[in-house]
């Protein structure tokens, strides 16, 4: 399958500078050149709101930049779903998390009984009374499957059911969330499980489920927190004792193997934090190479 690149260049569901850089930087350091090689790439632009953030606090007091974020996702959704139609691989490159409200939006209006694969250190399912800092990009989660009660549940013209969600990486959970994944029965597979039984077994818990709920099409958002920091430093929320690469790239094998990709994120890098060797960029870009090639196969 063809893939279409969209850029997220927002760091505002982040309150961090930085995140917003990474698809000018990846463009620079020649990924479309490298996916249309592999898999035939179209590079359709960036996303960007017509509402300027110019405070921190808009409609709601307690979330920051609502109105811009909303508005973005919102079109980032029509592009996503509309790309997926055509027949190619929507590929959104982050940005900050809260990107993920419109893409998996956009694929789940596409089609139908999506699942999802969070993959990511954080659960990003905070609701308004939940979430510890009003930032956006941990919420993304909790306005897809219905919970919130701001603009962020306008987004989605389709929730997607709890079950239909799988977390991979997860280790700093806040108590909010905590206690919903109880209540909910939200699959979770932390970082410390795949450690303790391979991301081969989880992938095989992960994908028996989907076969047994009938979803043929899956989103991966992947978040590159979900790594651990020594391996990836060049990003705002680290949390120790992640994934490493076996794991990453034994999860995108496993996963494409099921032939049900459909759409996929990478978010969350920031130039800012990275290292003097940009050990960090190199990683993603290898990760986006490593992507097309999967994506080619579809
Ligand atoms: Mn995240």
């Amino acid at each position: 399958m063809k893939i279409a690149f969209i850029g997220f260049p927002l760091a505002l569901g982040a309150d961090r500078k930085g995140v917003e850089r990474a698809p000018g930087y990846f463009r620079k350091a020649g990924v479309i050149e490298m996916m249309s090689g592999i898999a035939g790439c179209y590079d359709l632009g960036d996303v960007q709101s017509a509402i300027i953030a110019e405070g921190k606090h808009e409609a709601d007091s307690e979330l920051k930049y609502l109105d811009t974020i909303v508005d973005t996702a919102a079109q980032l959704m029509d592009k996503v779903a509309s790309v997926i139609r055509q027949g190619y691989f929507p590929l959104v490159v982050g940005g900050d998390h809260s990107l993920g409200l419109g893409s998996v939006a956009g694929a789940a209006i596409a089609c139908e009984n999506l699942g999802v694969i969070w993959f990511d250190a954080h659960g990003d399912f905070n609701t308004e009374e939940t979430s510890p800092s009003g930032n956006l990009h941990g919420m993304p989660c909790a306005a897809l499957m219905g919970w919130c009660r701001s603009s962020m549940k306008e987004v989605p013209r389709k929730t997607v059911a709890p079950e239909n969600f799988y977390w991979v990486g997860t280790r700093d959970l806040d108590p909010g969330e905590v206690q919903m994944a109880k209540q909910n029965g939200l699959h979770i597979f932390s970082a410390e499980e795949v450690r303790h039984r391979g991301m081969n077994a989880v992938m095989d818990d992960i994908i028996a489920d989907l076969k047994e709920r009938n979803i043929n099409k899956v989103h991966i958002s992947i978040d590159i927190d979900s790594m651990d920091p020594r391996l990836v430093c060049g990003t705002g929320t680290k949390v120790r004792n992640g994934l490493w690469n076996g794991d990453f790239y034994t999860f995108l094998d496993r996963i494409f193997l099921t032939r049900s990709v459909v759409s996929a994120d990478l978010v969350e890098y920031n130039e800012l934090l990275d290292d003097q060797y940009h050990t960090t960029a190199t990683w993603c870009l290898e990760a986006l190479h490593y992507l097309a090639v999967k994506i080619k196969g579809e």
